[in-house]
């Protein structure tokens, strides 16, 4: 028996999205959301189902915030819904939107938990989509402004803020893929959004420091290694095209003011819409760097794929070497200190936060009641323990967050994949943890755990 450890005051939490938990879809003046639109919209989702009501944690965040408590976590990643607080993405403020997330702030406070939101987890209010979109310059100021509005808001009570998650997720199955919001499918609309959004988190970035200078505003971000398919230098390319797309399309611009060389041709600029002056407003110092993380990818060069980098993931998601979770992804923890490590060199040792990181297996309770989702215990036991490798390899990893507290609304998969801690019963919405949630918060109280 060997033990894992990690530093003191290392954070341990779990991480949420709005529409995927809150539900209370319409109620106190919140705006329609792409999501909402979609969702309604018949064959988009599995089983034609919505966050409507979702885990009504809207209603029950006291219930959630003690389980987070049962398993002693001191970290709390959840997002804040734009369209609760400018319904319409603009203009006026509704109260008690505002009122919503401080209720919950505070709640946690003062349970011990840290309050870290994202202000962006895919939910764009109706009205900006009607407007044009991610793809729509004039979103970026849009979301500078609730940018603004919301550290004004919470200003007092939160030190730690994400601007986006998976900026490469929602734009890419969102506009080119078409199985996300708003359900677009066009590489035009895909490389025009993916430069309002990193305009977007320039100017969010700018008006945040500018309420506080000592916020901590990072961004989480979906990360995958990408590896070469075969042994050719052919493959080894197309594997690095796909790093530079998928994994710091969003990354470069913050921190370097440039796109990363992705595409065979060079950078298709016109079609993004680049400006004069714009590599200069992408810019976003980030304090630190969120990693959302699942498996990892392996690459293969190809012509004719749908972005124009001549390279394609091969297979599922992952490789063929692990066991697969149920929603067929590849339990690869090495691919998470594959990430970190790359990173860190890369990026002269960032302060990261691994943001996201989960499996979904549907083990329910057994006759007695106990769910044992051992599986899901492994799965955290391998990844943890690679987080530790990385940080005694001299990453500099400040907290982990678990994808995720409760089963929930999962996109376009409805609610049949489970990730959740928690198990959630969706007709009564009682709340049973797991036995991977017992596991966890016992690492959590211990700062580490035997392996
Ligand atoms: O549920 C999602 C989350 O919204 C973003 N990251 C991946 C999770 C699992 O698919």
């Amino acid at each position: 028996m060997a033990r894992v450890e990690f530093p003191e005051g290392f954070r341990w939490g779990t991480a949420t999205a709005s529409y995927q938990i809150e539900g209370a879809w319409r109620e106190d003046g919140k705006g329609e959301s792409i999501w909402d639109r979609f969702a309604h919209t018949p064959g988009k989702v599995k089983g034609e189902q919505t966050g409507d009501v979702a885990c009504d944690s809207y209603h029950r965040y006291t219930e959630d915030i003690a389980l987070m408590r049962e398993m002693n976590l001191n970290s709390y990643r959840f997002s804040i819904a734009w369209p609760r607080i400018q319904p319409d993405g603009r203009g006026a403020v509704n109260a008690k939107g505002v009122d919503y997330y401080r209720r919950l702030t505070e709640a946690l406070l003062e349970a011990g938990i840290r309050p870290f939101p994202t202000l962006y987890h895919w939910d764009l209010p109706q009205a900006l989509e009607d407007a044009g979109g991610w793809p729509e310059r004039d979103t970026a100021a849009r979301f500078a402004d609730y940018a603004e509005i919301m550290t004004r808001a919470l200003g007092d009570l939160v030190d730690h803020w994400m601007i986006f998650n998976e900026p490469s997720i929602f734009t890419v199955m969102g506009y080119l893929v078409g199985i996300h919001a708003p359900g677009r499918k066009s590489l035009d609309d895909l490389l025009r959004a993916s430069h309002t959004v990193n305009l977007a988190q320039g100017q969010a970035f700018q008006a945040m420091k500018a309420v506080r200078s000592d916020f901590t505003v990072g961004t989480a971000l979906n990360m995958s290694p990408c590896e070469p398919a075969g042994d050719s230098a052919e493959d080894a390319e197309a594997a690095e095209r796909w790093h530079r797309m998928v994994n710091v399309w969003y990354l470069d611009p913050a921190l370097r003011g440039r796109y990363p060389e992705a595409f065979i041709d060079g950078l298709p600029a016109e079609r993004m819409g680049i400006q004069d002056g714009d590599l200069e407003r992408i810019r976003a110092p980030l304090d630190f760097l969120g990693i959302n993380l699942y498996t990892r990818t392996i690459v293969k060069h190809q012509e004719g794929d749908p972005f124009g980098l001549h390279a394609v993931p091969v297979g599922p998601m992952g490789g063929d070497d692990g066991p697969r979770t149920e929603f067929g992804w590849e339990v690869w923890p090495n691919a998470l200190y594959d990430m970190i490590m790359r990173v860190t060199a890369d990026y002269d040792r960032p302060i990261i936060e691994v943001t996201e990181n989960g499996c979904s297996y549907g083990d329910g309770p057994g006759a007695d009641g106990v769910i044992r989702d051992t599986r899901r215990i492994d799965f955290y036991r391998g990844f943890l323990e690679a987080v530790s490798r990385a940080i005694d390899d001299g990453a500099d990893v400040r907290g982990y967050h678990a994808w995720t507290l409760l089963d929930n609304f999962e996109w376009s998969e409805g609610f049949e994949q489970r990730f959740g801690l928690v198990w959630l019963d969706r007709e009564t919405q009682g709340r049973t943890l797991k036995e991977s949630g017992r596991w966890y918060g016992q690492a959590a109280a211990e700062n580490g755990f035997e392996v």
